[in-house]
């Protein structure tokens, strides 16, 4: 009895507090905002797919931080595809690619070069090679972050 009356008074003293008065300290508890302004897909149909990753080791792999794919006709506001990732504060770097034929993932060449539309955070752009996580990498803190990025969908 005593034991349950302890449970309700500590369920009661939580329900009290916002969970952010007992994780003040922990940054990762913080929560900022991307927000992503593509154009260039307005008389495109069907999803893109965006990847976040954190680090260089991870860039472009498929261990991403996130990954969503958004339905193009959904997210259009005018001429641009519109989408909102909400991470704690920190660094990051995001790959995009419009899945042109709507087979869930970013088709290549033999040798790894993507056969459909890709666009990177910074609206980075490798002149030669892979591209870079450096060039492709911005840091999210409290304010919202707005990148603004073209997609050539072919
Ligand atoms: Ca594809």
């Amino acid at each position: 009895m005593h034991n349950h009356l302890a449970r309700y008074s500590l369920l009661f003293l939580l329900a009290l507090f916002p969970a952010h008065v007992f994780s003040q300290d922990d940054g990762a508890a913080q929560t900022g905002v991307v927000k992503l302004e593509l154009s260039g897909l307005s008389d495109a149909s069907g999803n893109i797919y965006i990847s976040v990753y954190n680090s260089e080791d991870s860039w472009l792999g498929a261990d991403t931080l996130v990954t969503e794919k958004v339905a193009i006709a959904d997210a259009l506001e005018g001429e641009l595809v519109l989408a909102e990732l909400p991470l704690p504060p920190g660094e990051y770097a995001i790959s995009i690619f419009y899945d042109l034929n709507n087979n869930g993932e970013l088709d290549t060449n033999f040798i790894g070069i993507p056969k459909e539309p890709v666009a990177l955070s910074n609206n980075a752009r490798p002149s030669f090679g892979p591209p870079k996580y450096k060039d492709a990498k911005f840091t999210l803190g409290n304010e919202p972050v707005v990148q603004r990025i073209s997609i050539e969908a072919i």
